[in-house]
């Protein structure tokens, strides 16, 4: 097999495995694809709910054309028992010749296992092609393993001055329908949908997909010390429907934390640090809740916490071409920064016009 259509297939995989992004926590989105004679046989990703896993979705598919075949997988096959045996086991058993993985997992339970499992099968493994890639579309699930907490993406929808609001308070709206319907397919590609207290109290806004034909809905976060949130708002009303995942000071309310349990809200108690919540333990627990990847919408003060905290790894942001002026709300509330190399810097990865707006998408550069 030539190298352009190893690379080629491997790019079928990576955009496979994207179509798992946000429906497959607390597992990473895997693709996978088999090919036998230069002819596709089997493609898969992993399943909502994490499982099956890509490799056994793609050798179903393919059946006894596996045998002899290529598999391109973004990620090593695991080698542990979970519900089903290891996929490192299943392509053995299907005797695939050759497996080209993206990048090898982390997972303590794998963790080059897979790849050592196939190698004394006789099969063919290589390993880092298109890494970079798939690194970037598993982020969330390599940041949660190796640091114990998701991915977060800084969403902002504002005037060409930075402002999500005029002072008044209107902030509907800044950007067209094409833009928030972006924004809603970005959702989707998340496990979660986070926003601070207030913009939860001013808006009460029901973080949900809406009129994009989907039956999975990203969980709904609400970043809150003291859980002061409407009892009978839109969160509030569909929290046994979708899950509602309420980050709160430990000290909250006790009257209102069981409130909120029996409305159907899982509660996370945070610590508090400096008067706030401390937005590294908020992101934590979200860790330890199996969240791998979350789509932060603000408001302001949510928004400066995790950029002073380091806490961000990607910026998307919508921009209209209006200005709203000084007296407007800022996206970003105060970062107290001594100096402009105290900013972290984001690299530009993409840039769009949507309708009237433009999106433009930055990923934190490493280091
Ligand atoms: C694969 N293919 O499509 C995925 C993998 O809880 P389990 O048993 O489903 O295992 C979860 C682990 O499996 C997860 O932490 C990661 O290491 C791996 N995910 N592996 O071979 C897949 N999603
Ligand atoms: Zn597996």
């Amino acid at each position: 097999m030539s190298v352009a259509s190893d690379s080629r297939y491997m790019a079928l995989a990576l955009s496979l495995g994207r179509r798992g992004q946000g429906n497959t926590a607390p597992n990473p989105a895997v693709g996978c694809v088999i090919v036998s004679n230069d002819r596709i046989v089997g493609r898969g990703w992993t399943q909502p709910g994490g499982r099956p896993h890509a490799e056994v979705v793609a050798l179903d598919q393919a059946g006894s054309a596996a045998r002899g075949a290529t598999v391109y997988v973004t990620l090593e096959p695991c080698a542990h028992h979970g519900q089903t045996p290891p996929c490192a086991q299943a392509l053995i058993r299907a005797g695939v010749a050759r497996v080209v993985v993206a990048v090898a997992d982390v997972d303590g339970r794998v963790d080059g296992k897979g790849l050592a499992m196939l190698r004394d099968a006789g099969i063919a493994v290589e390993e880092g092609l298109m890494a970079n890639r798939a690194f970037a579309d598993m982020a969330g699930f390599f940041r949660r393993v190796v640091m114990g907490r998701p991915e977060v993406t800084l969403k902002l929808a504002s005037s060409f001055d930075g402002r999500i609001a005029t002072g008044t308070g209107e902030s509907q709206w800044i950007t067209g329908p094409e833009a928030r319907r972006v924004g809603h397919a970005m959702r989707l590609r998340h496990d979660a949908v986070m926003v601070g207290g207030g913009t939860a109290r001013h808006d009460d806004p029901s973080l949900t997909v809406r009129d994009m034909g989907v039956s999975n809905q990203p969980a709904r976060v609400v970043v809150t010390r003291r859980l002061d949130l409407p009892l009978l708002g839109n969160l509030a009303r569909t929290a046994r429907d979708i899950p509602v995942i309420l980050c709160h000071g430990k000290d909250a309310d006790k009257d209102l934390q069981r409130t909120w349990s029996e409305l159907g809200a899982t509660l996370l108690p945070c610590q508090i640090s400096g008067g706030q919540l401390d937005t590294h333990d908020v992101l934590t627990q979200l860790g330890a809740h199996g969240l791998n990847r979350v789509y932060c919408e603000g408001g302001s003060a949510l928004a400066a916490s995790l950029l002073a905290n380091d806490l961000v790894d990607r910026l998307v942001g919508f921009t209209a071409g209006l200005a709203i002026g000084a007296e407007g709300l800022p996206g970003v509330g105060a970062l107290g920064l001594g100096s402009l190399s105290e900013a972290a810097r984001f690299k530009l990865i993409e840039v769009r016009s949507i309708g009237p707006d433009v999106m433009h998408l930055w990923e934190r550069a490493e280091g």
